[in-house]
């Protein structure tokens, strides 16, 4: 299949093909030859039942940034031999990218000025397409980050689910069910105008920035999920992913912590971009968009625990109730940390006013 791929992109033989990442969804692998260094991604055509409108997405973006930013570098996909910028072989959707040379991606966080410099890249992103209209985007993923969408179908889970496992985590669903005022905070969010509906990532993490030899953040990659959405989704997954010095993959759960100075780092690299963008009452929102993303990813594994892990899949049995037992506890530790973080958001956003 990958041969019919390289084909259609007219790579000849004496290519080397590597995979790349660790992404839960998509599959990406590394290409050399003699034409250069790309980035083959394979788009997940059972969570992206629509993948050419990721296609349209990316199209339209480019030639806006194009018009607007042509000095900022942003990869865009190379063409086919046919000219196409999405390729379909045998149901399967592939897109190919230039390697950025001297670029690198990084897993984790390790220190705040890369939390700073991916938070600066992520709202460079939204403020350069602040005069784009964000509603001319399609949903790639229709309700993709919509927080009480996620709460029925944890609430479907609990009726349908697997019992044994309905069982094993009676302690976490209660957690997670005394915690739905969340869902009552993004209710309110949603139907206040002045939370606007922006070009939005919705896949902060740190490896989908690229980073210079001297640690400075290029620009963002992957943009398969970039939709009409609010700011928490993006700053949100930033603080899910960067604060804590292990992942969501983590068993040893006393190993996650709240890093201070990396929230620092993000609400400064962020706002330093965004502050003129961001409404107050946005603003204001700034802290609760950690606890909106950590809530909703825990809701998400346990949901798909629940559904014999239909879809993320798992490395060994209880791999998403351990994952969602993971969020869930990074959640209970940032709620400590709120009043702290709120100080520290107030400040900053005063600091550059
Ligand atoms: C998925 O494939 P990956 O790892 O980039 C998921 C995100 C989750 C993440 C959790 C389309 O992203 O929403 O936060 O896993 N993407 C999709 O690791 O569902
Ligand atoms: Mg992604």
């Amino acid at each position: 299949m990958l041969d019919q791929v390289l084909t259609a992109y007219g790579f000849s033989n004496d290519i080397q093909v590597t995979p790349h990442g660790s992404g839960l969804i998509n599959h990406t692998w590394n290409i050399r030859s003699q034409q250069g260094n790309f980035i083959l991604q394979q788009i997940n055509h059972e969570v992206f039942a629509r993948p050419w409108l990721i296609t349209e997405n990316i199209e339209k973006v480019s030639t806006w940034l194009k018009t607007h930013f042509p000095e900022v570098t942003f990869p865009r996909p190379v063409a086919s031999v046919k000219g196409e910028t999405m390729v379909e072989i045998d149901g399967g959707y592939y897109r190919l990218y230039p390697f950025i040379e001297q670029s690198f991606t990084i897993d984790v966080a390790d220190t705040p000025s890369q939390a700073f410099e991916a938070a600066r890249q992520f709202g460079a992103f939204t403020r350069m397409l602040s005069g784009f209209p964000a509603d001319k985007l399609h949903e790639t993923l229709p309700g993709f980050h919509d927080l009480s969408r996620r709460y029925q179908d944890f609430k479907q889970a609990l009726v349908k689910g697997n019992p044994d496992r309905l069982r094993k985590a009676g302690s976490l669903i209660g957690y997670l069910q005394a915690q739905n005022g969340l869902v009552s905070e993004y209710e309110k969010i949603r139907t206040d105008p002045a939370f606007r509906l922006r070009v939005t990532h919705h896949d902060t993490k740190i490896s989908n920035v690229l980073f210079d030899a001297k640690g400075k953040g290029i620009c963002v990659i992957d943009l398969d999920t970039m939709m009409p959405g609010y700011f928490i989704s993006d700053v949100g997954d930033m603080l899910r992913t960067y604060l804590s010095p292990v992942s969501e993959e983590e068993k040893d759960l006393s190993l996650i912590t709240i890093r201070e100075s990396y929230f620092q780092a993000i609400v400064e690299g962020y706002l330093g971009q965004m502050r003129d963008e961001l409404t107050d009452k946005e603003k204001a929102a700034f802290t609760y968009s950690g606890a909106f993303m950590m809530y909703m990813q825990s809701l998400r594994f346990l949901t798909d625990y629940l559904n014999d892990d239909v879809y993320y899949g798992r490395k060994y049995e209880d791999h998403n109730y351990i994952r969602s037992l993971n969020q869930a506890t990074l959640l209970d530790l940032y709620q400590e940390k709120m009043p702290t973080l709120r100080n520290i958001t107030r400040k900053v956003t005063m600091e550059g006013a």
